[in-house]
């Protein structure tokens, strides 16, 4: 390096600390989040340190959970730290925690356990009158039409559901009021029905459905068959109504067709009236799904249908319950739907567009909506690389004739966003502090990693009048949406509960065997199938070696008998593909077939003691 490169250098690192201290951050310096970490945080106070920082030792204020898009999981992080906290595999197999490869992950993954992939987009957290009551959080899977169910005292996946009679779930919010009976989601695109080879021709002949999940069953409860297709949704705060977003009214087969009418529309279901037609009868079941089908294209008495601007995206329910907003995609407009004239269109006193009561322009492709609470919206504008923080009221005004500027702001993001969620917004709490930005770009924003790049989850503190930038998270493959809730709303548990029924069917598999988990170390046959019941205590595992016979079906079971929290052991067998977490108090399962005859060494992979790398044993395989 050059002196002079050297000291420029210097004088660079000199800047940024002597920035940090007297918090006179500069423009280019964004955010002074890692110069703001070395101080204390009452220094970092004291110091004015750019918000957004959270100094080593502290804790977030909100627990942040991140769909993981085509990876297929979901991620925890820490608000306003944006630190990864966690990850929690979903749709994808993860080699870490044995996802997809332990026998209890597989019973939940069900019939699905084939599938390697997943595309998770939409993670939601249920609620109680309104507000997140921290007990589950549900995500969709586009890539194989599933549902899955995360329960959020351990941070774990505990049911899957694949959807019948349609394809590819795509927008999925959570009924708010009274509670989280239903998840809704959205299946989008069309097919014949029924799907087996018959009319393949005819796109005419396709239809896709809106479906309701029941949240404590994971049981389809109902499916409604829907004119169009279907993209997003959300439902509102009386607990009766739901919309949904359509771009493809015409049901074309190529993108020119999905675009060729001026209009498409937003699709909004009477979950009342739905539920008296289901236990009424007045539904069908097709093929071998016993699941209820009704009929809610135009004309039926479970929807309407209101047009709005071409292709349009996100559909978002304003958090004092009075609107649905339907982003343009296509139009720069967000379309204002008024929930309190919803019952009116339904005994069909009004036309569908009389519910319309504002359409704001705000800039080159509208996609999401989120709010503050405080009467402001906030809408990602996908082409301008920006986000446009507008006045609700003052929008509706407008489109009355007032002469009024409804814009406030509009803030460079980087780049290309989808995606935007500010914390508690979709609930009675939002709270207007912080705002995600989930850009679908970062381009420039990084050092470059070959040509995939990450994405840019962009934080923005929006607790003043004026949004300002705070910190870029790059992101791996591809967070669509997120949602932030109070830390104190997520009460996790620190050590496994020995009756947790995450385990329970294992612990049913022991009793039968006649094993006392806790206390036993022993080998069970049955024929060719071999159970291997051990625990655990740091640094070792409750049986050193065992033998078994070559073409062997093994069943290793470990309960780790560690009562301290964080102490998790793993379980691997060398050259056999088994892997798995065992947390402290956990029974976990394994199962593999001792093919190859010899001894094969198995070892603890999570880091748990000193002695680590000694907490061994052997599977000694003999030749058949
Ligand atoms: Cu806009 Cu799947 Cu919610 Cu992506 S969706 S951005
Ligand atoms: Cu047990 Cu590492
Ligand atoms: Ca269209």
């Amino acid at each position: 390096m050059s002196d002079k490169k050297q000291i420029e250098n210097l004088g660079r690192r000199h800047f940024l600390r002597n920035s940090a201290v007297t918090g006179v951050a500069g423009a280019g310096l964004a955010s002074g989040f890692g110069a703001g970490a070395l101080m204390s945080s009452r220094q970092a106070q004291a110091a004015g340190a750019a918000a957004g920082s959270v100094a080593p030792g502290e804790l977030d204020e909100y627990y942040g959970f991140w769909s993981g898009g085509h990876s297929g999981e979901v991620r925890v992080l820490g608000v306003p730290s944006m630190r990864e906290l966690m990850r929690i595999p979903v749709f994808n197999a993860d080699s870490a925690t044995g996802w997809g490869i332990s026998n209890e992950s597989r019973r939940i993954l069900g019939d699905s356990a084939r599938f390697l992939n997943g595309d998770s987009h939409h993670p939601h957290v249920s609620m109680t009158d309104g507000r997140y009551d921290g007990k589950y959080l549900f995500i969709n899977d586009k890539a194989n039409t599933r549902v899955a169910r995360i329960r959020l005292d351990i941070m774990k996946t505990d049911k899957i559901t694949t959807i019948p009679n349609v394809q590819a779930i795509h927008g999925l919010r959570l009924q708010k009021v009274p509670h989280t009976k239903y998840v809704f989601c959205n299946a989008e695109m069309p097919i014949p029905q029924v799907n087996d080879g018959r009319d393949m021709e005819n796109p005419e002949n396709y239809w896709t459905m809106f479906n309701a999940v029941d949240a404590e069953s994971m049981d389809v409860a109902w499916q409604v068959i829907v004119d169009g297709n279907l993209d997003n949704t959300d439902a509102d705060y009386t607990g009766r109504f739901v919309a949904a977003t359509c771009y493809n009214s015409e049901k074309g087969m190529t993108l020119s067709e999905t675009m060729s009418a001026e209009r498409d529309w937003v699709v909004v279901f009477d979950v009342e009236a739905i539920e008296a037609a289901v236990a009424a009868g007045q539904y069908e079941t097709l093929g071998d799904s016993p699941v209820p089908v009704l009929d809610g294209r135009k004309g039926s008495a479970l929807t309407r249908y209101i047009p709005v601007p071409k292709n349009p995206h996100g559909l978002n329910t304003s958090p004092d319950g009075k609107y649905f907003m339907a982003n343009g995609k296509l139009s720069p407009t967000v379309t204002i739907i008024a929930i309190d004239r919803l019952p009116e269109l339904f005994n069909d006193a009004i036309e569908p567009r009389d519910t319309v009561v504002g359409e704001p322009e705000l800039g080159l492709g509208p996609l999401h909506t989120t709010f503050d609470g405080r009467g402001y919206a906030y809408t990602t504008l996908f082409i301008d690389s920006q986000v446009a923080k507008w006045h609700i009221e003052d929008a509706i005004r407008h489109y009355n004739g007032e002469e009024v500027n409804y814009i406030r702001q509009k803030l460079d993001v980087h780049y290309q966003p989808g995606h935007n969620h500010a914390s508690l917004t979709e609930s009675r709490d939002a709270d207007g502090k912080w705002l995600v930005v989930l850009c679908k770009f970062s381009k420039d924003r990084f050092l470059p990693v070959g040509p995939l790049r990450p994405e840019n989850d962009q934080l923005i503190d929006i607790s003043g009048d004026e949004m300002k930038l705070v910190h870029d998270g790059p992101t791996y493959a591809e967070p669509h949406d997120c949602i932030l809730v109070r830390a104190d709303q997520i009460n996790p548990v620190r050590v496994w509960r020995r009756d947790d029924p995450f385990f329970a069917d294992t612990i049913a598999m022991a009793e039968a065997d006649g094993v006392n988990v806790e206390r036993e170390n022993k080998v069970v046959r049955d024929g060719n199938k071999v159970r291997v019941y051990m625990t655990s205590v740091a640094p070792t595992f409750g049986l050193t070696e065992f033998k078994v016979k070559q073409g062997d079906e093994v069943t290793v079971v470990i309960t780790n008998l560690d009562q301290v929290e964080d102490l998790t052991h793993g379980f691997c067998m060398v050259n056999h593909g088994a892997q798995m977490e065992i947390g402290p108090q956990q029974t976990a399962s394994v199962t593999f077939v001792a093919d190859k005859p010899g001894v094969h060494w198995y070892y603890c992979n999570w880091f748990c003691h000193a002695m680590h790398m000694e907490m061994t044993g052997r599977m000694l395989v003999e030749k058949a």
